[in-house]
């Protein structure tokens, strides 16, 4: 029995996830393994079918230090982008969803690996729950943007200059959040988005802004799971 929402979105994730890796993952492949708690399912999923002899010979690329314990934990093999430079597949959540596919991402901190990895892939399967998806990218929340500390009090006033509202992700003991790299998050509200592409255009020409969180041309499917059921869009 699900006593409440939150119990039901964790099914929604899980479920996503499960469907994701049992389409897209076949025998053979490089994949990206994604980072956050639903592309935490799809490593699960990958492991139990291992356990039951299945996709013995798919390794993954981890998208995060965090994955790649996870991945390692459960036994899941490991490869690199320097063994294998394009993969089959990634499968990877998102913080938001628009109906086109665009998606913002980086709520985890993973984004430029991710964007790495997704931009090295044939295809990237974004897996999420209902609530993730959004009229317009932005209206949920911010948009992640990842800053060298050199300097980055000028990327936060230029972020301020675009009209967004920056607030410099910290730890719960207040202390700087660092992303794998070292690098710091700001998170970028701007409210719904008019033209996410002159945004992500003018973020990615600043020097100092090492990657920001839309990701507009990297998904090529979307596995979403809530009340309805699983639903698969390309
Ligand atoms: C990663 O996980 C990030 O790109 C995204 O921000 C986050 C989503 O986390 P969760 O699946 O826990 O909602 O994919």
């Amino acid at each position: 029995m699900e006593h409440d929402s939150a119990s039901r979105t964790e099914r929604y994730k899980r479920e996503a996830a499960e469907a994701a890796v049992d389409r897209f993952f076949l025998p053979g492949m490089c994949v990206g393994l994604g980072s956050g708690s639903t592309a935490a399912f799809a490593v699960r999923r990958l492991a139990a079918l291992r356990a039951e002899g299945r996709l013995l010979d798919v390794s993954g690329v981890p998208t995060s230090r965090a994955t790649e314990a996870l991945a390692g934990e459960l036994g899941v093999p490991l490869t690199t982008l320097e063994e294998h430079p394009t993969l089959d597949v990634t499968i990877d959540g998102a913080d938001e969803v628009a109906p086109d596919l665009c998606v913002i991402k980086g709520g985890g901190g993973a984004l430029l690996r991710e964007k790495i990895v997704a931009q090295a892939s044939r295809r990237v399967v974004i897996i999420a729950d209902v609530t993730k998806l959004s009229p317009r990218l932005g209206t949920h929340g911010p948009v992640p943007v990842e800053v060298l500390p050199f300097g980055w009090h000028s990327q936060r006033r230029f972020l301020e200059s675009l009209g967004a509202r920056v607030v410099p992700r910290v730890l719960a003991d207040g202390a700087a959040y660092l992303t794998d790299q070292g690098n710091r998050v700001l998170d970028c509200a701007w409210g719904p988005l008019d033209a996410p592409e002159v945004l992500a255009s003018r973020l990615s020409a600043r020097a100092g802004i090492v990657e920001h969180g839309l990701f507009l041309r990297e998904a090529t499917d979307l596995v979403v799971a809530g009340p309805r059921g699983v639903e698969h869009r390309a």
